[in-house]
């Protein structure tokens, strides 16, 4: 079974009013449950003539006297190509549109910016290094990993000075964990803003992270891990990036410093050759190009804790080291911009995280949340990690609204945008878990919309 997405570059470059960029983000949907599908034919018929044609090819596209299986092609009676023995891998031409994407006019440079992740056109959990978000506040580096060091210093016994390569001769471990951007479905806490998954959503990644657990290398300087500790992560970058972390995160050994990323050196947007693992704390306190770690006995209040990285409630009071990530979801097909061909058959998919633990249900509705059914959770299922959930819709062509719900081994629930605004106003820019509605309108286009 399953239902096959097919990417159509450049078919639709219209842009909604408010939105400049949608190239790639429109994914057609065909379905394949049935038997063999032209997608090609039945979406370009779709795209001309409406739901009319489509249902109508939908009829006519048996096997028989399908051209695309009767003829061979010239790589099934050719000669391939040679093995690629000095390069680095690529992604087929044809999905040459999947890339990560700036939101034309969020920030005013490119170096103090983000670019978001395709959440819609990813399968499972883990995301592509090359199409990690990435977050900068002052431009990324490449930096030469001979000459980088890492410096354990504060209250300790003995401070210590790491080389990149004393770092990888202890012992290591490797763990999959989602980072999220607090500032991530930031831009939607007043209303609708961006059209698709990637801008609503795509500050969120997920990688297998391999590295050193940051407790051996306080241990190595001598401190005390009992006490009431806390630990200053700063950047070598110019935006002297610098966050608290709190002991009791770290005695857990979960927090890394981590050089590794899906199998390979992190990426240098990703921090290159060293950056903090800190799983289900928002994207901030991830520091990246890590320099140097301090031990104190209390939250140093930085800039970064201070002025930025705070919750604005609603009778004016700043909220501050909110940084566990929530439970939250999103369904990512199908999703805005994308459209559906045809009635009948499809996979509905999306990601649900917590930033507390494992994520226990999701329930998913068609009709704007007055009936949910329960998802399946694919495994593995992990703690403080994306986890990749399925479930079956029949589409009747009549306008729906799609959502999901996540709820984590605390019994936490995601809350409606109503609960949340109960609770948080609409002035925050940072911590929106809210419950997000995918609308599907009969002509099968999929849009962003707001439930009050
Ligand atoms: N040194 C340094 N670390 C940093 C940042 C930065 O600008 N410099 N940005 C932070 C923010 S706000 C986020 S959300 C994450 C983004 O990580 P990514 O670019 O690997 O997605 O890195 C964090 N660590
Ligand atoms: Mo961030």
């Amino acid at each position: 079974m399953g239902t096959r997405i097919q990417q159509q570059p450049g078919q639709v470059r219209k842009a909604p009013e408010n939105f400049v960029d949608t190239d790639g983000v429109r994914t057609v949907f065909a379905q394949a449950r049935g038997g063999r599908r032209d997608f090609i034919r039945n979406a370009f018929a779709a795209a001309v003539a409406g739901t009319a044609a489509s249902t109508a090819l939908a009829q006519s596209s048996t096997a028989d006297g399908d051209p695309a299986i009767l003829q061979l092609p010239a790589h099934s009676t050719g000669l391939g190509q040679p093995v690629v023995t000095d390069g680095y891998g690529k992604p087929s031409k044809y999905e040459a549109n999947v890339q990560r994407r700036q939101s034309p006019g969020l920030t005013p440079t490119a170096q103090a910016s983000v670019s978001f992740a395709p959440l819609q056109s990813l399968f499972g959990i883990v995301t592509p290094s090359g199409l990690h978000f990435e977050r900068h506040h002052q431009g990324w580096w490449d930096i030469d990993p001979s000459k980088h060091r890492l410096m354990i210093n504060g209250m300790v016994k003995a401070a210590k000075v790491f080389t990149l390569d004393e770092l990888m001769r202890l012992p290591s471990v490797s763990r999959f964990h989602f980072i999220e951007c607090g500032a991530n479905t930031g831009m939607e806490w007043g209303n609708v803003a961006v059209p698709t998954a990637q801008y609503t959503h795509g500050m969120l990644s997920c990688s297998e992270f391999t590295g050193v657990p940051l407790i051996t290398l306080l241990e190595m300087a001598g401190a005390d891990l009992k006490g009431e500790r806390f630990v200053l992560a700063e950047g070598a970058d110019g935006s002297s990036m610098t966050r608290t972390i709190p002991m009791s995160l770290i005695r857990s050994g979960e927090v890394l410093v981590a050089y590794g990323q899906n199998g390979e050196m992190l990426r240098p947007e990703q921090g290159y050759p060293l950056r903090l693992v800190v799983p289900g704390v928002q994207g901030v306190s991830w520091i990246k190009y890590l320099r140097r770690i301090e031990l104190g006995d209390q939250p140093y209040g930085t800039k970064d804790e201070t002025v930025h990285y705070v919750d604005l409630m609603p009778d004016g009071q700043h909220r501050q080291y909110t940084s566990i990530q929530e439970c939250k979801s999103v369904v990512t097909t199908p999703s805005g911009g994308q459209m559906l061909l045809d009635k009948g058959f499809y996979n509905i998919t999306g990601l649900a995280w917590s930033g507390r633990g494992k994520v226990k249900r999701v329930d998913v509705s068609v009709d704007g949340g007055r009936n949910w059914r329960t998802a399946r959770l694919e495994s593995p299922v992990l703690s403080k990690c994306l986890t990749r959930f399925n479930i079956d819709w029949v589409w009747d062509g009549s306008p729906a609204i799609i959502q999901s719900r996540a709820m984590d081994d605390t019994g936490y629930v995601q809350p409606s945008y109503r609960q949340l605004r109960a609770v948080r106003g609409t002035r925050s820019i940072y911590h929106n878990n809210a419950i997000q509605s995918w609308q599907v309108q009969p002509s099968g286009e999929v849009a962003n919309v707001q439930l009050s």
